[in-house]
């Protein structure tokens, strides 16, 4: 069945003129609303007013638009069954074929500093999922039936069809398509939800209630098959990628892939990691990760040298490694990366020449991600009979919130150091302890039950490496409970030490840490990772 009338009706107006433009070049007649319509009237369309089609004017500011039999008659009428089309004729109600439609943008609207509680109910949207879940109810059978589109980024494939069918769009788009529509208004009543549910506590609401959302009491997710991987974390288990709707800016929603193998479930998982790290630095850093943990850390001029400089850390681990630069990749850190077995690349672009040489890698998986991608939303920990969810680790420290605790003050390049090498701990699973200096990890000791077996294994590796730890930095993620710990890495050579405090035995550590003559520095926050 052709595509004769169009009801565009978007929030999100991205590309909506161009699609708009071509339908009716294609013959289609456009209905809209009130916005919409006026943005196609001004580009020189002919758009029929939704009001004017159904003869009730738009009513309570907006509440009450497309709510009404001649639009949902035209979306809902069954195209094949005779009866319905008669009733379509008797009640003079046209079909409605295409029904584009986006939602009032409640969740930026929520996620807006200063937004009220009125906002936010007015951004909730009527209208437009009832127009989404009738038309996608009826995207029909091969004999016809209603095309939703929701994302614009699915115009050029409709266009696609309709020019190469007759104007049609077939079963097999608009059946994909509705599942899409009901994905969408699942996830925009499930934010609706999450938000209420999250004020029930606190009622009642006045108007200018600040929006800073508390945890909802039921929390809603949206998570839709991206990927079905090969295997899980082990090949006897199987195992999918699911993307969160809630997280559109997340690394797996916004990367591409330029070569090599699909990604794995565990390739996936440290893409993450080395992802998160590496985006943590501001200036050119290299990363390389392994089952989770960095296992080489560097800043430095250029990419390759702080690829060279984190490979230097531990190149026994970083072999079959994830690497992740925050600078585009050039020749020589191409060239410098294949002399190594690498898993995956992540970078935020690549010179034409260094994917090239990247090339010459087949299975390397080689992504690129755009610099601002990357982790919200909350953090979830499986537990038996449910999830403990909280806010992710975005805990920053700098400069100024450190304070000098020991009689002696870092110098300004041991301040650096520390900085350093706390960022790279809190990346670190716990007890984490990260011996660095100028800008690169010398040893990293992870994932241990008692901090000093981390300290111990942190300069086993140095050494292993050939790296002297004579007068580094070094970092913990949490603080030193007894005097031992700090010992350990004096003992190694460090000579200034990042930690969080507030142990019960502050005292006798700052001591340990004068009589040894380090320098050591409190930030008060703790990143235990587990
Ligand atoms: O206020 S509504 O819930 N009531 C409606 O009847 C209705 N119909 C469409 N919101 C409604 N819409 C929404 O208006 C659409 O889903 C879309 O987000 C928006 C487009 O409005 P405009 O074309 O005026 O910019």
């Amino acid at each position: 069945m052709k595509i004769q009338t169009a009801l565009l009706s978007v929030s999100d107006k991205d590309g909506i003129v161009e699609f708009a433009r071509a339908l009716s070049a294609a013959g289609v007649r456009l209905l809209s609303t009130g916005g919409t319509a006026r943005l196609l009237t001004e580009a020189g369309l002919s758009v029929t007013e939704v009001a004017e089609h159904t003869g009730s004017p738009e009513i309570l500011d907006g509440r009450v638009k497309t709510l009404h039999p001649r639009i949902h008659g035209g979306l809902l009428a069954r195209r094949d069954d005779p009866a319905h089309m008669a009733t379509l004729d008797e009640q003079g109600i046209d079909r409605i074929d295409l029904l584009v439609v986006n939602l009032y943008p409640f969740r930026e609207t929520i996620a807006r500093d200063g937004t009220t509680f009125a906002d936010a109910i007015e951004n909730i949207d009527i209208g437009g999922p009832a127009m989404l879940r009738a038309a996608a109810k009826n995207h029909g059978t091969e004999a016809g039936g209603v095309a939703v589109v929701i994302n614009p980024a699915d115009y050029p494939r409709v266009l696609e069809e309709m020019a190469g069918n007759g104007n049609q769009v077939s079963y097999a788009l608009r059946l994909e398509l509705a599942g899409k529509a009901y994905a969408h208004t699942a996830a925009y009543d499930g934010a609706v939800s999450n938000y209420l549910s999250s004020l029930v506590e606190a009622a009642p609401v006045p108007d200018e209630r600040p929006i800073r959302e508390p945890w909802p009491r039921i929390l809603n997710i949206n998570l839709a098959r991206q990927q079905t991987l090969r295997y899980g974390e082990n090949p006897h288990q199987s195992a999918a990628f699911y993307a969160d709707a809630y997280v559109p800016n997340g690394l797996l929603a916004n990367y591409r892939q330029l070569q090599g193998k699909e990604l794995s479930y565990n390739n996936i998982a440290d893409a993450d990691a080395a992802w998160e790290t590496v985006r943590s630095f501001d200036t050119p850093s290299c990363v390389i990760i392994k089952h989770a943990n960095p296992c080489g850390v560097a800043i430095a001029a250029t990419t390759e040298e702080a690829y060279r400089k984190a490979l230097q850390t531990d190149p026994t681990s970083a072999f079959g490694g994830i690497i992740a630069f925050n600078r585009p990749v050039d020749v020589a850190t191409a060239k410098a990366v294949t002399g190594q077995f690498v898993e995956v690349l992540l970078a935020p672009g690549y010179d034409g020449a260094a994917l090239a040489i990247l090339a010459e890698k087949k299975n390397l998986r080689v992504l690129e991600v755009p610099l601002g991608a990357g982790q919200n939303g909350f953090d979830v920990k499986r537990v038996g009979g449910g999830w403990l969810v909280q806010d992710p680790d975005f805990g920053r420290i700098n400069r100024e919130d450190l304070k000098v605790v020991s009689k002696l003050a870092p110098t300004e390049a041991q301040f650096d150091d520390l900085l350093f090498a706390w960022k790279v701990a809190k990346q670190v699973k716990s007890n984490a302890i990260v011996f660095a200096a100028n800008g690169m990890t010398l040893g990293v000791g992870a994932g241990q039950m008692s901090r000093i077996d981390s300290a111990r294994i942190a300069s086993i590796k140095a050494e292993n490496a050939g790296l002297s730890l004579q007068g580094c930095a070094v970092a913990s993620d949490a603080f030193f409970p007894f005097r031992d710990g700090l010992d350990v890495v004096a003992d190694a050579g460090a000579t200034c030490v990042i930690h969080p405090g507030g142990s019960v035995r502050d005292d006798e550590v700052i001591a340990a840490a004068d009589e040894r003559g380090i320098a050591m520095v409190f930030t008060g926050m703790r990143h235990f990772r587990h």
